[in-house]
């Protein structure tokens, strides 16, 4: 895949295996996280095993300057992005709405929808001069439908799917596509920093049913990217066999 493929929140989880997966198709990288050596890190494994181009871009997505001023410092050859994966996002807690912290929620929303709008609001102008690019945003299952202790977490990937929604309208008369991704049980980082820290609580979310993989949820990325130009893959909800909705799960 001859393409320049930029992602957000890469250093772990769904992030690092679309950085995997990209890299073993032969795309060039564009890696950001705030993590400087676990990016580092990734940057050396790809290069070695794939033999690909990695430019690393450090910053807080949350920072709208830090981003505009990191894009900004693109050399030339790394200024043509083909494919946006906006993928850093978080919850923190499972507090009831009316009982959970302010501060927490402002990290949460600031950074699954703020922070992918800024990026969506640098990157995609470019795309639309060069009349080449692909939004891939990832949602989650919870934007579906609210579930307990996840209100302000199943709010913002709720806007996940609407500022998809929205910019693939918005995007209609170009030939840019827009793909929302919404997995279910993912065994990643997610649900340490959910449970801030408590990883028993996080294996616990796992306990009884095989969860997907960052590594899974890259293979559908990658999918949705590489389907023939025509073909816009609008959405994909992606879970366990034994998971049918954002709370049905079987144990076993
Ligand atoms: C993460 C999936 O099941 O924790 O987006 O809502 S879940």
């Amino acid at each position: 895949m001859d393409k320049i493929v930029f992602i957000t929140g890469a250093s772990s989880g769904i992030g690092a295996g679309c950085a995997r997966k990209f890299a073993s198709q032969g795309a060039s990288l564009i890696l950001n996280a705030r993590n400087v050596d676990k990016l580092n890190g990734l940057k050396e494994e790809l290069e070695k095993q794939y033999g690909v181009k990695v430019y690393l871009l450090p910053f807080d997505v949350r920072d709208r300057k830090a981003a505009m001023v990191a894009l900004e410092s693109l050399p030339e050859e790394w200024q043509a992005i083909d494919i946006l994966v906006n993928n850093a996002g978080l919850v923190i807690g499972m507090d009831k709405e009316q009982e959970g912290s302010l501060d927490e929620w402002d990290i949460v929303i600031d950074t699954n929808i703020k922070a992918l709008l800024a990026m969506t609001r640098l990157i995609v102008p470019g795309m639309v001069e060069r009349k080449r690019g692909h939004i891939i945003n990832i949602g989650s299952i919870a934007g579906d439908a609210a579930y307990p202790g996840g209100s302000v977490y199943c709010a913002t990937k709720a806007a996940v799917k609407a500022l998809s929604d929205g910019l693939r309208i918005d995007l209609v008369d170009t030939p840019l596509r827009v793909t929302n991704i919404k997995p279910g049980l993912v065994e990643t980082n997610f649900s340490v920093i959910r449970f801030r820290g408590d990883k028993e609580k996080a294996d616990n979310v796992y306990k009884g049913i095989r969860p997907l993989t960052g590594d899974d949820i890259a293979e559908t990325v990658y999918f949705a990217a590489s389907v023939p130009e025509y073909m816009q893959i609008a959405e994909m909800l992606v879970m366990p066999t034994y998971q049918a909705t954002g709370t049905i799960v079987s144990r076993k």
